[in-house]
């Protein structure tokens, strides 16, 4: 069961800084465009997706934090801070710039009048896709933008606002379920990692580019493994930048081994295709065929549901989606 929402395409900046210019935004609506045409091409379906309101979402974010995004004036255009909070103080007169740099953490991730509502329809897809795989499903999968997983409880940034492969995880907790996350994305999902790090409630498990030289750069080293009731319960193995499909083969061999020892009853996939041999802006080496091997990978799990995060390469992301769904499919 694949599921969208159409609001996923209307946040649609125009342009990210990235540390030296302003460069074309390399997460838009034309990442959706691209699998969407390919999943045609298979004569496959698209489902909507249910409304599951403000309540999950409350959760796992903090509720000014939520309000700041609700309420971005509608002739603000592509804001992004002048300045981070890294410290001080906001009031409740701070001004929209001010709450800026305290509510995002990066300044490549623009905030528009559409950030919420896309990021809001990301959450309704990942919490169906999660909550399919309670009723009859064994395998889900999103088509929604934008990315989540650097989005902690009251931080925004790496594209993204809320963090909907998180919210799914604590969705099907509390229904009972042990739940891991296992993430590919090329990215180390900092925020999927705080909202978990001192629990043992939700597993965090994470494949990345060594964040030595790798964005988000301070997270994802391999003696990051959780703290209190979490200690163990978050597992790193970043990896060299430009991994092949083997080199990354063997490491998702090691990541599934920790997982099964948690023995989920739910795997969520924090799925980004930003490992890509040609991916404009991360990019290991891996080939469409990687994928396909990576979702062979994921078959020994009863229940999945597979969370769209990154990939930047267009033209051929919706190849990297269907290879890796045909893997995991079969
Ligand atoms: C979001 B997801 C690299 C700049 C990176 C932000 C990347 C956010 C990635 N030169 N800027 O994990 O795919
Ligand atoms: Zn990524």
């Amino acid at each position: 069961m694949i599921i969208g929402h159409p609001d996923c395409i209307l946040y649609d900046p125009k342009h990210e800084f990235d540390g030296t210019a302003l460069r074309q935004y390399p997460e838009n609506p034309g990442r959706i465009s691209s699998i969407l045409a390919e999943i045609g091409a298979n004569n496959l379906t698209v489902e909507p997706a249910r409304d599951f309101g403000n309540e999950w979402v409350s959760q796992l974010h903090d509720s000014d934090y939520i309000e700041f995004l609700q309420s971005v004036p509608s002739d603000i255009g592509e804001a992004a801070p002048t300045a981070f909070n890294i410290g001080g103080r906001i009031t409740n007169n701070s001004s929209f710039y001010a709450k800026l740099g305290h509510y995002l953490y990066d300044p490549a991730t623009p905030l528009t009048t559409h950030s919420y509502s896309s990021a809001m329809a990301a959450v309704n897809c990942a919490l169906t896709a999660a909550d399919a795989l309670l009723n009859n499903q064994n395998l889900t999968f999103t088509v929604a933008r934008p990315p989540g997983h650097h989005v902690s409880y009251k931080k925004g940034g790496g594209y993204g606002f809320f963090n909907q492969a998180a919210i799914a995880a604590y969705y099907v907790r509390r229904q009972g379920k042990q739940v891991s996350i296992l993430d590919l994305d090329f990215h180390h999902g900092n925020g999927t990692q705080a909202l978990f790090y001192d629990t043992d409630e939700v597993q965090y498990v994470s494949i990345h580019g060594d964040p030595e030289v790798c964005y988000p750069y301070y997270w994802g080293y391999v003696d990051e493994i959780g703290e209190s009731d979490g200690k163990g319960f978050t597992r790193n193995y970043p990896i060299g930048p430009l991994s092949t499909d083997d080199q990354f083969m063997d490491t998702l061999d090691d990541a599934i081994l920790t997982v099964i020892e948690y023995n989920p009853d739910i795997l969520i996939v924090s799925m980004g295709y930003d490992t890509y041999l040609k991916d404009p802006i991360a990019g290991m080496a891996v080939t469409l065929d990687g994928y396909e091997r990576m979702g062979a990978a994921l078959q020994q799990f009863s229940k999945v549901a597979v969370i769209l995060e990154g990939g930047y390469h267009v033209p051929d992301l919706g190849q990297c989606f269907m290879k890796f769904y045909k893997g995991l499919k079969q």
